[in-house]
């Protein structure tokens, strides 16, 4: 039985990934190594080290520690004034229903994100209010595909894994949930997203109880 659902942030509840586009590309020209938005579409559900390490790869540079600790700092504030003038009206189509149909079938809600910023866009969109628990990148060590960031959101919900559905747009996420052994619905294309159990184009495309429980 289904009693809690786990959702991801960036590409299922809001769009930060455009902002974490717009303050790598800043960074990226700033140590003169490019970077394309195809490449920020494999840092989605990445951690920010995993992020710098991946750019630095693609440029072909290495920095010492020191630097690259400065520039994580550095894109996070540049990343923080984006978030900082996000209103609710950048929560992307049909998730606030999710969440309220979730709330209105008592299931219990956890965030379940890579990023340390969660709380503050949770704050700006006005949805922070919504979640029993918030597990992301201050809370967890271990990177998605690893299923820790899911299982320490069931654990904190006071449920089994198996009674949680995950809301994932990334291959890595859908991993972790599996790996969790979660029920995973994969928000986004199919053909990259093949191994969830469900699968929807956005969160406006179904209805939680008729498309997604009532069919497990
Ligand atoms: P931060 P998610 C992820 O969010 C983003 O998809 C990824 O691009 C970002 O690098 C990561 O959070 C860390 O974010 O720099 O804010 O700590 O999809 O796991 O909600
Ligand atoms: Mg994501």
């Amino acid at each position: 039985m289904i009693r809690g659902i786990i959702f991801d942030l960036d590409g299922v509840i809001v769009d930060t990934a455009k902002y974490h586009y717009l303050a790598w590309q800043r960074m990226a020209q700033k140590l003169g190594v490019k970077f394309t938005e195809e490449e920020n579409e494999q840092l989605k559900g990445v951690s920010r080290r995993g992020s710098i390490e991946k750019i630095m790869n693609w440029g072909g540079i290495t920095l010492p520690e020191h630097e690259i600790e400065h520039w994580m700092k550095v894109k996070n504030e540049w990343y923080l004034e984006y978030v900082e003038a996000m209103s609710p009206s950048e929560i992307l189509p049909g998730a606030a229903e999710i969440i309220a149909e979730a709330k209105s079938l008592g299931l219990k809600i956890s965030l379940g994100s890579a990023s340390k910023n969660s709380q503050f866009i949770l704050e700006r969109v006005g949805l922070i209010q919504e979640f029993d628990a918030l597990v992301d990148g201050n809370v967890v060590s271990a990177s998605k595909p690893d299923p820790e960031v899911f299982l320490t959101g069931a654990k904190l919900l006071q449920l089994d894994p198996e009674e949680c559905i995950v809301f994932e747009d990334a291959v890595a996420g859908v991993q972790a949930a599996k790996n969790g052994n979660m029920t995973v619905v994969g928000i986004g294309d199919e053909t990259v997203l093949q191994e969830a159990d469900f699968n929807f184009q956005s969160m406006a495309d179904f209805s939680l109880k008729s498309d997604i429980i009532e069919k497990i």
